[in-house]
C-alpha cells in the first residue's frame, strides 16, 4: 500500500483569486496556469493497519501537529471515497527550500493526492485527481497536467465540475519563465486570507469578475494560436488588476515591495527596448517574467543588474504529475 507520485509547480497567467466555496475550495473564476519543470514536491504515502495516526515528514524531519492535522484532514477524503479507515505515513520532499518564499501548496497537494489515492487502491482518473488536489490547495488541482491548463470554475454546489483541463503540452511552445526571488521585509499576507478579505470588502473586486472574464478568453486564445505578445499582454494585466483589489480592501494590503516595483520597472525599460518580457506577481513580493526562449539571456542579463534580486531561478513549461518507484524514491533522498 504505498505510492509515490511528483508534482510540479505551477504559475496562474490569469489568477484564482476569490472563493466561492471556502470548504470545497471552488473558485468564484476560472484560472490559467503554466506548469514549471522546477519546484517540485515528491511524496511518498504508506498507508497500514498497524499505525494509530498519521505521520507527516517533510524534507526528512517530522512536522507539527498543526501541519500534520493539515495534511489528515485532506487524507480524510481519500479515506471516505476508498471507503478505508487507515492511517498512513506522508513523506514529502519539496525541491525548493519552503523559506526561499515560493508556495509550494500545489505542487504539495497535487503530489499528496496522486500518492495517496494510488496507494490506498482507488483509480482515479486526472479529472478525478484534480477534484481531489483542488480541496488541498485550489492552484494544485491545475500541477496534475503539464504544460498550459485551464481551471474550470464550474458552477455545481459539489463542485464535481471544477477541476483542471490541459491546453497545450509543454513541449509545444519554449517559453522561459523566470522566477525571481527579491528581497522581503514584511510578513506576508497568506493568499487565503488575501483572497477573502478582498472578496468580502473590496469595491474592486467585482471589477475584477467582470475582466477575468474577458481576459480568459482572450489568453485562451492565444496559447491556442502560441501568440506570445498577447499572452503577455494579457497576463501581466491580469496580475495588475488581482493587485489592484486588494488596495481596495479593508484593511487595505499590497504584497508589492520596493524590490518587486524594480523588477517590474525593468520589464518595462526592457519592453521599451523592444524585448518581449512580461511579469506576474502572486501572493506575495516574488515577480515571475516570462519571455520567449531566444530571448531568455538578455531577459536573464537585465534582471541581474538589479541589486534588490537575491536570486533568478530559471525555469520552463514543465510535466504534470508522475509515479516513481520505491528505488527512484531512496535515491532521490540520498542526493539531497
Ligand atoms: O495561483 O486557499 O491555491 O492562481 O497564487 O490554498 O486555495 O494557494 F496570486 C495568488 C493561489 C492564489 C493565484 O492560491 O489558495 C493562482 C494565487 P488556496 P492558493
Amino acid at each position: 500500500m504505498e505510492a509515490i507520485a511528483r508534482a510540479n509547480t505551477n504559475i496562474a497567467l490569469i489568477k484564482y483569486w476569490g472563493k466561492r466555496d471556502e470548504k470545497l475550495f471552488l473558485p468564484m473564476n476560472s484560472s490559467v496556469s503554466i506548469t514549471l519543470d522546477q519546484f517540485y514536491t515528491t511524496t511518498s504515502v504508506q498507508f497500514s493497519p498497524n499505525l494509530a495516526a498519521d505521520i507527516f515528514l517533510l524534507n526528512g524531519q517530522q512536522e507539527n501537529e498543526e501541519e500534520t492535522r493539515k495534511i489528515s484532514r485532506f487524507l480524510d477524503k481519500i479515506r471516505v471515497l476508498a471507503g478505508k479507515d487507515v492511517h498512513a505515513i506522508v513523506d514529502s520532499m519539496n525541491s525548493v527550500p519552503t523559506a526561499a518564499g515560493f508556495a509550494s501548496s500545489a505542487s504539495g497537494f497535487a503530489a499528496l493526492a496522486a500518492a495517496a489515492s494510488k496507494a490506498i487502491g482507488l483509480n482515479l482518473d486526472e479529472r478525478e485527481l484534480s477534484i481531489i488536489a483542488r480541496q488541498g490547495s485550489g492552484s494544485a488541482c491545475r500541477s496534475i497536467y503539464g504544460g498550459f491548463v485551464e481551471w474550470q470554475k464550474g458552477e455545481r454546489e459539489d463542485g464535481l465540475d471544477s477541476f483542471a483541463q490541459p491546453l497545450l503540452d509543454e513541449k509545444e511552445w519554449d517559453l522561459t519563465i523566470f522566477s525571481v526571488l527579491v528581497e522581503s521585509k514584511r510578513k506576508k499576507v497568506l493568499s487565503r486570507e488575501g483572497m477573502r478579505r478582498t472578496v468580502e470588502t473590496s469595491p474592486f473586486y467585482s471589477g475584477w469578475l467582470k475582466a477575468v472574464e474577458e481576459e480568459l478568453v482572450i489568453a485562451k486564445s492565444a496559447i491556442a494560436n502560441k501568440d506570445f505578445e498577447v499572452i503577455g499582454n494579457v497576463l501581466e494585466k491580469n496580475a495588475l488588476k488581482m493587485h489592484a483589489t486588494t488596495l481596495g480592501a479593508d484593511p487595505p494590503f499590497l504584497y508589492w515591495q520596493g524590490a518587486t516595483f524594480d523588477v517590474m520597472e525593468q520589464v518595462w525599460e526592457l519592453r521599451a527596448n523592444g524585448i518581449g518580457a512580461y511579469f506576474t506577481i502572486d501572493a506575495g513580493p516574488n515577480v515571475k517574467i516570462i519571455c520567449e526562449r531566444k530571448d531568455e539571456k538578455r531577459v536573464q542579463a537585465a534582471l541581474s543588474e538589479l541589486p534588490t534580486v537575491q536570486k533568478i531561478f530559471v525555469c520552463h513549461p514543465g510535466q504534470g504529475v508522475t509515479y516513481l518507484s520505491t528505488s527512484d524514491f531512496k535515491n532521490r533522498k540520498e542526493e539531497e
